[in-house]
């Protein structure tokens, strides 16, 4: 059995108690970046669990909002053992869900992880429309812009959040990352972004080789 099996089967069961039984042992061994990155990949694991359950009709979207809430609580717990990174030079980041997607787990968990890292962090929230994104490129200014969803409409949503950075003329100005399970090197391409990821800590490193 792989180092944190239990904690993924936990997630997937949705034994909220167990999961945080576990976790609160391992935030007490004072882990390093690499060991909570682990832990982040096991409960991932865990949700994808949550997510093969929903579509055998064994889970229903009650189940998948449980779940939701226990991963919030997992990452709350998670977030301050975080290490603050501040020799990275600082750059400002906008993010947000994109139009008709309500899932922020994930975004939440690269919004931890890019704070810990030294970024600045502008988070729109979920369900974002593409004059949201806009506005907020023009007040804040960002050096990168990332956008997350994990249903499979939402690339369709990205691109159009794409074009509309275009129309308003900022695109030349920003680097754009795209986040989320359904999100591929072909997506990424057609909806043009500059990179892509579906692991948060990847993306931590994408967007610090853009700030150098
Ligand atoms: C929890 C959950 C919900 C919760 C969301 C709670 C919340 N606050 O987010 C609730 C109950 C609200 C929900 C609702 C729905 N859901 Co839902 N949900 C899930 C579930 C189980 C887990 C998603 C998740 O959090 N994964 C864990 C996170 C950590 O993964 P992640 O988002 O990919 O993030 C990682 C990376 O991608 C990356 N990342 C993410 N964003 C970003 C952004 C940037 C910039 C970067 C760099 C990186 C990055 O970092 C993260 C960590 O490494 C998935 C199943 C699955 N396999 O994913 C279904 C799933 C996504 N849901 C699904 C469906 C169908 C729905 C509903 C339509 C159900 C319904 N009938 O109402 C609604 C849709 C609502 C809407 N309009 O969005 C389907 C989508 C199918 C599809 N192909 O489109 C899935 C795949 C389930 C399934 N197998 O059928 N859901």
């Amino acid at each position: 059995m792989a180092k944190w099996d239990q904690l993924t089967k936990a997630i997937g069961d949705l034994e909220e108690k167990k999961v945080m039984k576990i976790l609160n042992k391992f935030v007490a061994t004072n882990p390093s970046d690499k060991e909570v990155q682990e832990v982040i990949d096991a409960c991932h694991k865990g949700m994808a669990r949550v997510g093969d359950s929903f579509e055998r009709g064994d889970y229903f979207v009650g189940d998948l909002i449980f779940s939701g809430e226990v991963l919030s609580e997992a990452l709350d717990l998670l977030k301050p053992i975080l290490k603050n990174d501040t020799s990275a030079k600082t750059g400002k980041i906008l993010l947000g869900t994109v139009h008709g997607d309500l899932h922020d787990i994930g975004k939440n968990i690269f919004k931890s992880m890019a704070s810990a890292a030294g970024f600045e962090v502008y988070d729109i929230g979920i369900d974002q429309s593409v004059g949201a994104f806009v506005n907020k490129v023009r007040e804040v200014q960002p050096d990168i812009v990332g956008m997350s969803g994990v249903l499979t409409v939402a690339l369709e949503a990205m691109k159009h959040t794409v074009d509309g950075l275009k129309e308003a003329g900022l695109r030349n100005d920003i680097k754009i990352i795209l986040g989320g399970n359904p999100v591929t090197k072909e997506a990424c391409q057609y909806i043009g972004g500059d990179a892509y990821t579906t692991n948060a800590a990847e993306g931590v490193r994408i967007c610090r080789g853009w700030i150098k």
